[in-house]
């Protein structure tokens, strides 16, 4: 008779085991961003991991004049080769996860250029499938317009959030699994968001315009993304909810800021290119990365500094 229940509690414990182990993988899935860099003359995007050493992959995408616009499309954890064609407002994309080759063309631009305006693709999950929608944000009447993932790109929505002078700088800052429409408004230093939980808005002065690098991202790991900005190799990060301020010296002035989570622990790591070097500040342990990947003609590419709000406002 013990030796029965012994056995029945070693299953139990292997069971349990098991569990911890599954969900333990569940919770680090979030896949580790890679490094990417693109040649707009040759358009060759070329591309390695943070941890493997040495091998890369190359692959020509795009022509002269496209917009590069990489983002999960496909929603398997990894940034998609991508490319926006303002011209016939066409979008061209290849999934990282089967290499599925998607076109979408969606020319809603024609408002802008007929007011000389050039449109922003803002690519990022508004409607929290998982997978980034098509976006694009109208600099002329300050509206947001999304085609959804959801839809499977049939089917797009409209809000209108900004003015004309903003710099949209869309993220999840209130952790809803959504990104937020937000801008950053350069006369007055003030981030306007939308938060799509309650709809409720944040206003918050913070950078300042024409020093400062606007990255926002999740620096903390609360799942909620930080306001924040790089000023000549300064962090400054304001927690939203926390109200905490953390300054982290970590880079020069003529560095290229290109934080992403490049551990895969779901929290954005600090990191900037500098001379065919990438230099990254990992989350958690922390432990410093020196990566050298780069080439002249070359520039690092991630999903945050494709957008356009990661763009010195001057
Ligand atoms: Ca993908
Ligand atoms: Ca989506
Ligand atoms: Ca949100
Ligand atoms: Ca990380």
């Amino acid at each position: 008779m013990l030796n029965y229940y012994s056995k029945f509690e070693n299953r139990l414990l292997t069971l349990f085991v098991a569990v911890l182990i599954a969900l333990a993988f569940a919770i680090s899935s979030a896949k580790a961003a890679e490094l990417t860099m693109v040649n707009s003359a040759t358009n060759i995007w070329r591309t390695r991991s943070a941890d493997s050493e040495g091998s890369f992959s190359a692959f020509q995408w795009g022509i002269k004049g496209d917009v590069q616009v990489p983002a999960d499309y496909d929603g398997d954890g990894s940034q998609d080769l991508a490319v926006w064609r303002p011209s016939s407002g066409t979008w061209y994309i290849l999934g990282s996860q089967n290499g599925k080759f998607s076109q979408v063309t969606w020319d809603v631009t024609r408002i802008s250029k007929l007011n000389n305006f050039k449109d922003v693709a803002v690519p990022a999950d508004y409607d929290g499938d998982g997978m980034s929608d098509i976006a694009i944000w109208n600099p002329a009447n300050g509206k947001w317009f999304v085609l959804t993932s959801k839809s499977n790109f049939t089917a797009s929505t409209t809000v209108e959030w900004g003015a004309s002078g903003d710099v949209p700088v869309p993220a999840d800052y209130d952790g809803d699994g959504r990104t937020d429409a937000a801008v950053f408004r350069p006369r007055q230093n003030r981030w306007l968001i939308a938060q799509s939980r309650t709809g409720d808005l944040v206003s918050h002065e913070f950078g300042v315009a024409g020093k400062d690098i606007l990255v926002p991202a999740d620096y903390t790991g609360d799942g909620r993304a930080d306001i924040a900005v790089y000023r000549a190799g300064t962090w400054h990060v304001f927690d939203l909810a926390t109200k905490e301020i953390e300054i982290f010296s970590f880079g020069y002035a003529d560095a290229q800021p290109v934080p992403a989570d490049y551990n895969g622990d779901g929290t954005t790591d600090f990191a900037f290119y500098r001379d065919g070097s990438w230099h990254i500040y990992e989350s958690g342990e922390p432990l410093l990365r020196v990566i050298r990947f780069g080439a002249a003609g070359e520039v690092p590419l991630n999903s945050l500094c494709a957008k356009a709000s990661l763009v010195t406002v001057r």
